[in-house]
C-alpha cells in the first residue's frame, strides 16, 4: 500500500486514487513519509478543480442534493469527486451507509468518485487530511470536488478554508429556524439553498426562502457578493441547473476580482500553520502524557503552592520538542 503508481493516479484510475487517499490518511510514520513524497510529486501539476462544500444540519438533504447536482455535472462531461466529513459518523455508525444509499446512482457512475472520511476534523487526535485528499482527487482529473459536512462544531469554519464556494443547505422549517441557526454559519455561506421544495413541503420551502432572503438582505459582505438564496428539489430535480449557474457565477466573480487566487494562497498559509501545530503537538503529546510527567504535574499542583499557569511554565522549560 505504500507504493502508489503516480502515472496510474494521473490517468484517473479510481482504485489507485483510493489507495493514495488511504496512504495520506494513515498515521503510520512510514506511510507519512511516502505520503509526503506523493504530495510533492503531484504539487506542480497544472490541473485545477472547483471546490464546493455543502454544509447543513443532519437530514437537511445534503447527500441527496449532491447526488442530483453530481449527476447533472457528470452528464455535462465533468468528473466529480465527493468527500464526506461527518464528525458524528464514528458515533452513530450509520450515516456513511446512509450517504452511499443517497448517492447510489452517482457512486456507480464512471466519472464520479465518492469517499467518506473516516474521521472528523481532528477527531481523536487524528488530523483530517481533507486538503490532501482534494489535491489527490484533482491530480486524478476530478474537476469538481464537493465536500459534504455536517453542521456541528468547528467543521464548517475549517472547511470554509479549504473550498472555493460554501453552500448552506437548510430544510424547509418554521421561520425561527434562522434564529436557531448558529449565527456565524450564515455569514460563511456563499449561497443558501432551501431543500425539499416539492410535495407537501413546497409551501414551507417558499416561506423559508423568504425568511432567509430577508435576513440576508441586512448583511453586507466586504467582497460585494450577495449570496443567492434559492429553493431546490433533489427529488423532482428542480433548481439544480440554477444552483450550478449560481456556483459558476460565483467562481467567475471570484476569478475576476482576484479573490480566488487570494483565497487559495491564504488557504495554503493556514495549511502550513496547521502542519506546524500538528508537528509540535505530535512531539509534545507523548511527553506530557508519560507517567513520569503526569506524576511531576500532580506533585507540583497537589501542594497548592503552584497554580496551573506556573506549572505549565516550568514544564515547557523542561520539555524541548526538539528531542
Ligand atoms: N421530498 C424531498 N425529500 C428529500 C429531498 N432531499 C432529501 N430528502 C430526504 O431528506 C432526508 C435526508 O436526506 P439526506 O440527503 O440524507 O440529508 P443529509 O443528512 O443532509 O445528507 C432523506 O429522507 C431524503 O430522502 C428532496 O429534495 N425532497
Ligand atoms: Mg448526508
Amino acid at each position: 500500500m505504500v507504493n502508489v503508481d503516480i502515472s496510474k493516479l494521473l490517468t484517473g484510475d479510481t482504485r489507485t486514487l483510493a489507495r493514495a487517499i488511504t496512504l495520506v490518511e494513515s498515521q503510520n510514520p512510514q506511510h507519512r513519509r511516502a505520503s509526503k513524497k506523493l504530495l510533492k510529486a503531484i504539487s506542480n501539476l497544472k490541473r485545477s478543480s472547483f471546490r464546493i462544500s455543502i454544509s447543513g444540519a443532519p437530514g437537511a438533504g445534503k447527500s441527496t442534493l449532491i447526488e442530483a447536482l453530481g449527476l447533472h455535472l457528470v452528464e455535462r462531461g465533468h468528473k466529480v469527486a465527493v468527500l464526506t466529513i461527518d464528525p458524528t459518523s464514528p458515533i452513530s455508525g450509520g450515516s456513511i451507509l446512509g450517504d452511499k444509499i443517497r448517492m447510489e446512482k452517482l457512486s456507480a457512475h464512471p466519472q464520479a468518485f465518492i469517499r467518506p472520511s473516516p474521521t472528523g476534523l481532528h477527531l481523536g487526535g487524528a488530523t483530517n487530511r481533507t486538503r490532501e485528499v482534494i489535491l489527490l482527487c484533482e491530480s486524478a482529473g476530478f474537476d469538481i470536488i464537493m465536500v459534504e459536512t455536517v453542521g456541528v462544531g468547528q467543521t464548517e469554519y475549517q472547511v470554509k478554508n479549504m473550498v472555493d464556494a460554501f453552500v448552506l443547505a437548510v430544510s424547509p422549517l418554521s421561520g425561527d429556524s434562522i434564529q436557531g441557526m448558529k449565527k456565524g454559519i450564515l455569514e460563511l455561506a456563499d449561497l443558501i439553498l432551501v431543500t425539499k421544495a416539492d410535495g407537501a413541503s413546497k409551501n414551507l420551502a417558499e416561506i423559508t426562502l423568504n425568511d432567509y432572503k430577508n435576513s440576508m438582505q441586512l448583511k453586507m459582505r466586504s467582497d460585494q457578493w450577495s449570496p443567492p438564496v434559492m429553493t431546490a428539489s433533489s427529488v423532482e430535480k428542480t433548481g439544480i441547473s440554477e444552483l450550478w449557474e449560481h456556483l459558476q457565477n460565483y467562481l467567475a466573480f471570484k476569478q475576476a476580482s482576484g479573490a480566488l487566487e487570494k483565497d487559495r494562497l491564504n488557504q495554503k498559509v493556514l495549511w502550513t500553520q496547521d502542519l506546524c501545530w500538528e508537528a509540535i503537538q505530535a512531539k509534545l503529546k507523548p511527553k506530557l502524557e508519560s507517567p513520569s510527567m503526569q506524576k511531576k504535574i500532580l506533585k507540583m499542583l497537589s501542594t497548592g503552592k503552584m497554580n496551573p499557569e506556573q506549572a505549565a511554565t516550568i514544564i515547557l522549560k523542561q520539555v524541548n520538542p526538539k528531542h
